[in-house]
């Protein structure tokens, strides 16, 4: 399974209980200012890896009681100093604040753990995911309508593709991921109508049916010609999410995961890939309208799947 952050194992935060009493550092923070209803919740975790902005930290956290279970997420970090520069390995203690539209690390501190192989779990060796350039291997999967659908389908177009699941807790996270699809969606169809397709893939592949996809479709868009909301089976899912490195294990009702969202080309290359949430309409808006302006001669080309070959060999 190709995967940057993979966990075996969830045990040690028994360890991390013990040892939590030793701790070295303790950066105390100015909160930011905060509005209506904000929940704070003590956590621990271990950092799983640290965007290259620095304003973004993965960390596989433990349970929160009453909110959600233990799982691998990036979390942005607002109001801390990253200055301190966390590191994989590294064990924390953080307050996470939540608000009705946001969540976000206000406060966190470095435990001291000197040994960063923590028995009970394992990352697993980074594997080569698809990189810019690369054709997307075509996949198949079931539509909101119950019909089969594969990226094949959308040659010619300008294809999104990003990973959710409809029962996702935290508003900055799948939630943001559809929301930011619904702004790109009504932005694009202004100009580039049938040029460009949106695909949610849910990962949560018991929960999410069609069913459940349709009616989570209509929460999102009006138009759903453009956007497809797709699910399938654990072996199909799983194949094409880790084409683009994202991880996500299932945990009692909810997912550790994190976050992608790849932008495919006309001619079914790849073109870019965020990750996590970080990534505004905008900027993606952008890149789409380039891409669609590089490949003027396949606009409106839905249903041919005979393009001209850019292979010279
Ligand atoms: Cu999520």
């Amino acid at each position: 399974m190709k995967a940057k952050w993979v966990i075996v194992v969830f045990c040690s935060f028994t360890l991390l209980a013990i040892a939590s009493g030793v701790i070295v550092s303790r950066h105390q923070f100015k909160k930011p200012p905060v509005a209506q209803a904000v929940q704070h919740f003590e956590v621990k975790g271990v950092v799983r890896g640290v965007e290259a902005d620095g304003q973004t930290i993965l960390i596989q956290h433990e349970d929160i009681p009453g909110y959600m279970s233990g799982m691998t997420m990036p979390f942005s970090l607002r109001g801390t100093n990253t200055s301190h520069g966390f590191a994989t390995g590294d064990r924390v203690r953080f307050e996470l604040t939540v608000t009705k539209e946001d969540s976000w690390i206000s406060r966190i501190e470095k435990l001291n753990i000197t040994s960063l192989s923590s028995p009970g779990i394992a990352i697993a060796p980074e594997e080569k995911d698809l990189e810019p350039g690369e054709a997307v291997p075509d996949f198949t999967l079931t539509g909101q309508d119950g019909k089969a659908f594969s990226l094949a389908d959308f040659r010619g177009k300008a294809v999104l593709v990003t990973f959710i699941y409809t029962r996702c807790p935290l508003p900055n996270y799948c939630p943001l991921m559809s929301k930011n699809f619904s702004t790109l969606q009504e932005k694009l169809t202004k100009e580039f109508t049938g040029r460009f397709h949106l695909v949610s893939i849910s990962f949560d592949t018991d929960y999410d049916t069609p069913q459940v996809m349709k009616s989570y479709a209509q929460a999102f868009t009006k138009d759903e010609s453009s956007w497809t909301f797709a699910s399938g089976s654990k072996q199909q899912v799983l194949s094409v999410a880790s084409q683009f490195g994202l991880v996500y294990l299932p945990e009692a009702g909810s997912f550790t995961h994190d976050l992608r969202t790849a932008l495919i080309a006309p001619d079914g290359k790849l073109i870019h890939v965020w990750r996590s949430n970080v990534w505004t309409p905008d900027e993606v808006e952008n890149r789409v309208v380039e891409v669609l302006r590089q490949n003027p001669a396949l606009a409106v080309a839905s249903g041919k799947r005979n393009l001209p070959d850019e292979r010279n060999n």
